[in-house]
């Protein structure tokens, strides 16, 4: 089924409707493991997704099962989005033995080889050099696989960033970086400690393209993407893609988040990616109302189930603990 879109005449309805499914997914996911931290099933604490669903569908829409990605502590959307089973994610997220670590990393350590997810961490900054040693290797391999990196608008003021941009550029390798400038590192505001704009615009200083999207609009960050992995792809080099888009909660589980406007908030909960591209699939009739209602029913249901499976299942045991973690010298 296609559909004539303004600016994106290449957009099929299908692609369209895998966007807002896969957002739904996260958004339900999330929601749902929100809840479960308030009842004190979750240890640890999360760093929700919410509000920036359109970046991670909208660049691994365009991604092979075999492409890689790297991910941050706010990656639940990056692994979902990747091809990531929501039992596993769940499992993980409760501390339980058939999680994707088994229940040993949690929220910030989600990882699934078999889809090309090499992992998600907690270091600020840290999975921008493991995209470049992937990139590299897929360089060295001749294959034309392609790397996704996402990391935040704090994480570009360290020092990996620029070593990381600069590496790739001068080898070519197939990589997107991409930057989600969501105005905030924790509490403090990107005015404050970044002196440009556009953190695309950093991407000169590295001879690589740069560019800005409105990383709440699927359809503009599916776009822009595409040409980045295309490029990537043929062998032409690295695109530093900057997706402008916001956080709807706190920083993390914890935070209240009082350090910004009220109306900041408002203005960017008028943009909810989910809404806007829900909006456009029934305006122009790619999808019914009942359609859309139908598919968030079913991934509501699918979601209950992972959190069922998850809930029913075993926390490891205490000699497991070391196991899977240190590898035996031969
Ligand atoms: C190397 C390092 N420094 C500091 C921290 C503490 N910390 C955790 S998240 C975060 C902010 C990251 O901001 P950003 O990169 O914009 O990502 P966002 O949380 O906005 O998605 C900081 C400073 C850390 N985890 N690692
Ligand atoms: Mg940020």
């Amino acid at each position: 089924m296609s559909v004539d879109i303004p600016r994106t005449p290449a957009i099929e309805g299908k692609t369209l409707i895998h966007l807002f499914e896969k957002m739904l997914e996260i958004r339900r996911f999330e929601e749902k493991v929100w809840d479960l931290f308030g009842r004190n099933l979750i240890p640890g604490t999360l760093h929700l997704y919410i509000g920036e669903e359109a970046t991670a569908v909208g660049v691994c829409a365009n991604l092979r099962v075999d492409d890689y990605i790297t991910s941050t502590h706010r990656g639940h959307g990056h692994c979902i989005a990747k091809g990531a089973r929501l039992e596993p994610m769940m499992a993980e997220l409760l501390g339980k033995k058939t999680g994707y670590c088994k229940g040993k990393g949690g929220s910030m350590h989600v990882a699934d080889a078999s889809v090309g997810i090499l992992g998600a961490t907690a270091v600020v900054g840290s999975g921008i050099p493991i995209a470049v040693g992937a990139g590299l290797s897929c360089k060295l391999r001749k294959t034309d696989q392609v790397v996704a990196c996402f990391f935040g608008d704090g994480a570009s003021n360290n020092g990996t960033f620029h070593e990381s941009l600069n590496m790739a550029a001068i080898w070519k390798l197939p990589i997107v970086f991409v930057c989600e400038n969501n105005l905030y590192a924790m509490g403090t505001r990107i005015s404050n400690v970044t002196a440009i704009d556009n953190i695309a615009r950093r991407a000169i200083a590295y001879g690589m393209p740069g560019v800005t999207v409105d990383g709440n609009d699927a359809v503009d960050v599916f776009q822009a993407a595409r040409e980045a992995v295309e490029r990537a792809r043929k062998g032409q080099g690295p695109t530093l893609l900057e997706c402008q888009t916001y956080r709807h909660k706190g920083h993390s589980r914890f935070d209240p988040a009082t350090y910004r406007p009220q109306e900041e908030v408002a203005e960017w909960m008028k943009r909810d990616p989910i809404v806007r591209l829900r909006k456009k699939l029934t305006e122009e009739q790619v999808l019914s109302e009942e359609e859309a209602a139908e598919i968030d029913k079913r991934i509501i249901d699918e979601v209950e189930a992972a959190a069922e499976f998850a809930l029913g299942s075993s926390y490891p045991e205490l000699g497991e603990a070391l196991e899977d973690v240190f590898v035996r010298a031969r």
